[in-house]
């Protein structure tokens, strides 16, 4: 898909700027805008929890539970040596997708070191209503007052992804050595996996200029976003190992200084990219029948043009079905985090107070979108999950069962051994569509997992080492 300047195809303001809620039409869907927290400064990262709570960074070094029903914040930990630098300060944020059993919170923060601007990444627990114990498992990255990324995701191997920009130095993202411009995959205990692209080196992708958003969908796609220079602000879908082509490259290879680079290091093409920039943010995907012209979609936030945009994804994920659609256009003023709760509800978070921005009373805010309309019923049956996936298989200590789309009501699961005995029970919660279990204390041979859904049983089979 060629470049081409974002124009609005679908959004209809139908309220009054300065009200609130406000309301959007998307579609036959009118989606409510409620105001749940203000005067935040400079939230980077919204994560939901397994609490149901929104866990949120603030870039200042502030480290917060949200209540969503409420709007209360509970705040958790100032991280003492954040060094909030330009565009730097505490960035990415993911929990273990083990929660429950590995209460980890996994941050990345520029900090000071011998005068100089640096990043890492530094796991805290989680006890008790406070975080502690920091451990650093990757520090020392160089940093400038911008590009320095980062979002964390977990891909379903348990390992984590972190993204990096190249630090105002374009002679890094395309040397292998280097931590900087890269997607990095690290063990939790900050080692290098045996089976990254490259031995022995954290890299998992290269040639990227400063990507701040990275989410792994429910689809099993990993997608980035990327801010350009003076053009092609980016989307990329990652592939482990690819090259994303800066500096030599931006955006496609549509150039004839692009080309021959291109051919030579396999250079992956952004999914969309956008000139004049909109200064990309945080993305998110969204696959949920409280609103249902956005399912199979990313959706993106934008800082200097105050965007939130759809995506709407080809079935197989791989490529954008049509042009970005313009969601909200500049009525909150700048826009980063964006997470979806299991419920359909879509949170953002403005970025007004990031020193670009044009402070209101109000900033900065979390704002709530959600579909007032919504009840699951019966007929949301018509997304109902088809396909279990396990993994890994065979197993150890855990094993992640993942469905294809989640169910409305409660939901159990069973585990099964080669005799059909049952060893292991665990519920599913409406909109649920991810769940870990232990399987340490199961022996060797394979099992059968079963989801015991209202109108369906999935099952499939795995294997304990
Ligand atoms: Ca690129
Ligand atoms: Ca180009």
């Amino acid at each position: 898909m060629k470049s081409i300047v974002l124009v609005s195809l679908l959004w209809i303001w139908a309220g009054v700027c300065a009200a609130q809620p406000t309301t959007l039409q998307v579609g036959n869907t009118t989606v409510t805008v409620t105001q749940l927290v203000n005067k935040l400064d400079t939230p980077w990262q919204l994560v939901w929890g397994p609490d149901s709570f929104l866990w949120m960074t603030e870039r200042p070094g502030r480290i917060s539970r949200i209540n969503p029903a409420t709007g209360e914040v509970v705040a958790l930990l100032t991280v003492p040596d954040v060094a909030e630098v330009g565009e730097g300060g505490l960035l990415g944020m993911a929990l273990h997708p083990d929660f429950t059993n590995s209460p980890y919170v996994y941050v990345v923060y520029t900090y000071t070191a011998s005068g100089q601007t640096r990043e890492k990444l530094v796991r805290y627990t989680y006890a008790a209503g406070a975080l502690s114990a920091p451990v650093n498992l990757l520090l020392g990255i160089p940093a400038a007052s911008s590009h320095s990324g980062s979002h964390l995701a977990f891909l379903p191997d348990g390992t984590l992804l972190m993204s990096t920009g190249d630090g105002s130095n374009q002679s890094t993202p395309q040397d292998p050595a280097s931590l900087n411009g890269k997607i990095l995959r690290l063990a939790l205990d900050g080692s290098i996996p045996a089976d990254n692209p490259q031995p022995g080196k954290y890299l998992y992708t290269l040639g990227h200029r400063n990507p701040q958003g990275l989410v792994l969908a429910s689809n099993g796609r990993l997608y980035s976003s990327e801010h350009g220079p003076d053009s092609d602000d980016e989307v990329n879908l990652i592939e482990a190992g690819r090259n994303y082509g800066w500096p030599t490259v931006k955006g496609f290879c549509n150039e004839a200084a692009e080309k021959p680079f291109c051919t030579e290091k396999n250079v992956k093409e952004p999914l969309f990219a956008w000139t004049p920039t909109l200064a990309v943010s945080a993305l998110a995907y969204y696959n949920h029948p409280a609103i249902p012209e956005w399912n199979n979609s990313l959706l993106l936030n934008s800082l200097k043009a105050g965007q939130l945009l759809q995506l709407p994804l080809q079935a197989d994920g791989n490529s954008l079905k049509s042009a970005p659609v313009l969601v909200i256009n500049n009525l909150f003023g700048r826009l980063r985090a964006i997470c979806v709760a299991p419920d359909g509800r879509v949170f953002i978070g403005t970025s007004n107070r990031d020193g670009r921005g044009s402070v209101g009373p109000n900033d900065d805010q979390i704002l709530m979108l959600q579909n007032k309309a919504y009840l699951p019923t019966a007929s949301t049956a018509a997304v109902a999950p088809s396909v279990l996936a396990v993994w890994p298989n065979p197993a150890s200590n855990r094993v992640e069962l993942r469905l294809s789309a989640s169910f409305p009501v409660p939901v159990d699961v069973t585990v099964h051994d080669a005799v059909g005995r049952q060893v292991s029970t665990a519920t599913l919660a409406p909109r649920q569509a991810y769940i870990a279990l232990p399987v340490r204390t199961l022996r060797s041979g394979w099992y059968t997992v079963r989801v015991h859904g209202p109108q369906q049983e999935l099952r499939t089979r795995f294997t304990i080492k």
